[in-house]
């Protein structure tokens, strides 16, 4: 009985520790939001950070006050209720208060979000992401290359007949290259099901729906591979359809576009990857 509050309150501890550490630690917290490689990602990882901080000081301001008032004005201790109904600057101030938290978080919120919708402005690379039961194609709108990116995680490791490689479920046969330091619009739809194109370090995560368009913007600032996965249950194999995004300097992308145009364009298949 005494083990587990000893491991309760030990955990515990450590919450509170890493909290109060400050966002340098919390950065290299595993737990927590990557900062990503775009201007959109970090004013997420921002944002939430913000939100996150306003959580615990209004947290530890109300418990406080709660704890406090259990302890100490404790009906036990012969303290009698105080009696404040109707107490018109009592309830202004506690109106007050959280309709200015809520616009402190709204103000940034919204800013954050016409950035994040501002996708046609002086994009210079259209990409179509259309999700399959369960693949991905790409489109570089205007220029003729299509292909699929299918799932190329060997059967052996899936079936645990061979040891799981480090990016097990997250590679992929055709990467999605694309330029560094480029606006590049993705829109995203769907073939079959509703899927999500999702990619946390572009700070992107976009519903792809059957017969719509739904558009999402990034300038990647890194070269690097970053990856994802579909994040909306789309079918038994949902979880075998993952995302490579390979960001390349200017010149490399548009070597490898050219050698693509040259190419004869892939078509996806209608049967997707079965594992
Ligand atoms: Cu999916």
């Amino acid at each position: 009985m005494l083990l587990p509050l000893r491991k309760k309150i030990l955990s515990l501890t450590l919450s509170i520790c890493l909290c109060l550490v400050g966002p340098t630690a919390w950065a290299d917290y595993t737990l927590n939001m990557h900062r990503g490689v775009t201007e959109i990602s970090r004013g997420i990882y921002q944002l939430h950070m913000i939100i996150f901080w306003i959580c615990v000081v209004v947290g530890i301001i109300v418990f406080s006050a709660m704890f406090y008032a259990i302890i100490w004005h404790r009906k036990s201790r012969g303290v009698t209720a105080a009696h404040f109904h109707e107490n018109t600057t009592v309830e202004i101030i506690w109106t007050i208060i959280p309709f200015l938290i809520l616009v402190g978080m709204a103000i940034p919120a919204t800013e954050l979000l016409i950035k994040m919708h501002d996708t046609a402005r002086d994009s210079e690379y259209s990409i179509k992401v259309t999700g399959h039961q369960w693949f991905w194609e790409y489109e570089y709108l205007g220029t003729g290359v299509r292909f699929t990116s299918l799932l190329s995680t060997p059967q052996d490791q899936i079936k645990n007949r061979d040891i799981k490689g480090q990016n097990y479920l997250l590679e992929v046969d055709n990467h999605l290259i694309v330029p560094i330091g480029k606006k590049i619009r993705f829109l995203t739809t769907a073939n079959d099901v509703v899927h999500s194109w999702w990619v946390p370090r572009l700070g992107i995560k976009k519903d792809a729906i059957p017969g719509f368009i739904n558009e999402a913007w990034a300038i990647i600032e890194e070269p690097g591979i970053y990856r994802g996965q579909c994040a909306e249950l789309c079918g038994i194999n949902h979880g075998f359809m993952p995302i490579v995004v390979e960001a390349k300097t200017e010149e490399e992308f548009n070597t490898w576009l050219e050698a693509k145009k040259a190419s004869p364009t892939s078509h996806p298949a209608n049967t997707g990857n079965t594992p």
